[in-house]
């Protein structure tokens, strides 16, 4: 059994677990649901590496009690969720679904009455396909429906959310689905991704001002995929090539956001694929946050020729075919604090797949359970240099749809057999437990905060 970290974390830190709608809820077609722009892309031939979609799931949607209950005994203080905006509003904008609101009603007054804390994500990539046929995040009309979208959930459950979340990772939607186009919707354009991204964060910047002005209750953010960006080797083409990449995937967002401007240099570089930004967009997106949600799972290695492949290093590697580098949240999360000004931090998602074994009753994850202490603890020492953090949440709670990759790519700390929905807590799950409690009762011991033992 791998040594818990070292670090005392505050009593006020937030410990979570995180699922995504998409890739747990199933029941795609069930109580008035519409069609995401995912249930369309999995359709499409050689788009799902083992051809499944999300159909089915986890069944979540039909399980949500003993999901619940699941959640409860690991003894986390919050459970961060998406809402499948199809769900509840089907064509994107209009009516409204009872029964989806429903849902979402039973799954945040479960958690409170279980003691656990609801972060309610707006968008984790599922856009309503109708809006879709509209031209999708391509079009500005989206932003507003998103805007409208975010109010009517804030009305019917603002009250009750610990926190709103507008975009999760809004790189990957941008970039994986409209630039590289093997995520939904499948497109492949380099300007139309930019104008997309583009539209993500306005649509940000205004959902949390319009959210602000309804007096909600909930903290306002967003969360986004980030990774220091290293070098493959010192070649100026190589230091060009990562210099970039940083560029494209954690200025292009962090300097709007909290500068208020897109980076020169990646301006520069769309050239003509440069988004349409019209007056008064940037000051709307820089809208004051009250956290900032980070989801890292390994760094990112540049080469001029995309030649570096991961292996390499040397480093293990996940079933993702990742490095495992914990060391590289530490960097993140200290170059973040030095290079803009922060509101409070949160790891809304790490964690890991690994080819789990379930054997007599068990998932023996020993190498989950190590990378989980290993990157808690770079929390731990980012926070003890001063890094502002509120909180961690483990991806994910289940095993579930791993996007292209199909349901082979195994994340959770819970096992799920798919042929009979069978839940199994894994070690890691276990563990994860274990650690909590032990943290709870260092700090009832009265150990100061982020002491090293
Ligand atoms: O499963 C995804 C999640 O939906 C978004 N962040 C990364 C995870 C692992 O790939």
């Amino acid at each position: 059994m791998p040594i818990d970290p070292p670090h005392l974390f505050p009593e006020h830190f937030v410990w979570g677990v995180a699922t995504s709608a998409f890739q747990i809820e199933g029941a795609a077609r069930a109580d008035g649901k519409g069609p995401s722009i995912w249930d369309r892309f999995c359709e499409q031939p050689g788009a799902i590496a083992d051809g499944s979609s999300g159909d089915v799931a986890c069944d979540h949607y039909h399980r949500l009690d003993e999901d619940l209950d699941l959640i409860a005994a690991l003894g986390v203080d919050a459970y961060r969720f998406s809402v499948s905006w199809p769900r509840v509003q089907p064509e994107g904008h209009g009516a409204w679904n009872e029964r989806g609101l429903e849902f979402y009603e039973r799954l945040v007054d479960g958690l409170l009455a279980r003691g656990v804390k609801p972060y309610l994500t707006l968008n984790h990539w599922d856009l309503p396909q109708a809006l879709q046929e509209r031209g999708g995040w391509a079009s500005r009309d989206t932003v507003q429906r998103f805007v409208d979208y975010a109010l009517g959930m804030n009305a019917r459950l603002g009250d009750r959310l610990a926190a709103i979340t507008t975009h999760n990772e809004p790189w990957v939607i941008a970039t994986l689905g409209h630039e590289a186009g093997n995520f939904a919707p499948g497109l492949k354009s380099r300007a139309t991704a930019a104008q997309v991204s583009h539209h993500l964060l306005l649509s940000h910047g205004l959902a949390v001002q319009a959210l602000r002005a309804e007096g909600s209750r909930a903290r306002l953010g967003i969360v986004l995929n980030l990774a220091p960006v290293h070098t493959a080797t010192d070649r100026d083409a190589d230091r060009a090539h990562a210099r970039l990449e940083d560029g494209r995937l954690v200025r292009w967002y962090m300097d709007p956001l909290f500068r208020g401007a897109y980076p020169d240099e990646v301006l520069e570089f769309l050239g003509a694929d440069a988004p349409r930004v019209e007056p008064g967009d940037l000051a709307a997106i820089a809208a004051p946050m009250d956290f900032l949600g980070i989801n890292y799972y390994s760094r990112n290695v540049a080469s001029a020729d995309g030649s570096w492949r991961a292996g390499r290093s040397g480093l293990a590697l996940t079933d993702m075919g990742w490095e495992v580098y914990p060391a590289g949240l530490t960097e993140l999360l200290l170059r973040l604090n030095r290079d803009w000004r922060l509101p409070p931090l949160y790891v809304m998602e790490n964690g890991a797949a690994f080819r789990d074994e379930l054997t007599g009753g068990r998932v023996h994850d020993h190498q989950r359970v190590a990378y989980l202490a290993a990157h808690i603890a770079a929390v731990g020492d980012a926070m003890a240099q001063g890094v502002p953090m509120a909180g961690y949440m483990v991806w994910s709670l289940l095993d579930n749809f791993e996007w292209a990759s199909g349901y082979a790519k195994r994340f959770g700390l819970v096992h799920v057999d798919y042929a009979t929905q069978r839940r199994t807590l894994k070690d890691s799950a276990l563990w994860y437990r274990d650690f909590l409690r032990r943290q709870r009762e260092r700090q009832a011991s009265r150990a100061r905060p982020l002491e090293v033992a």
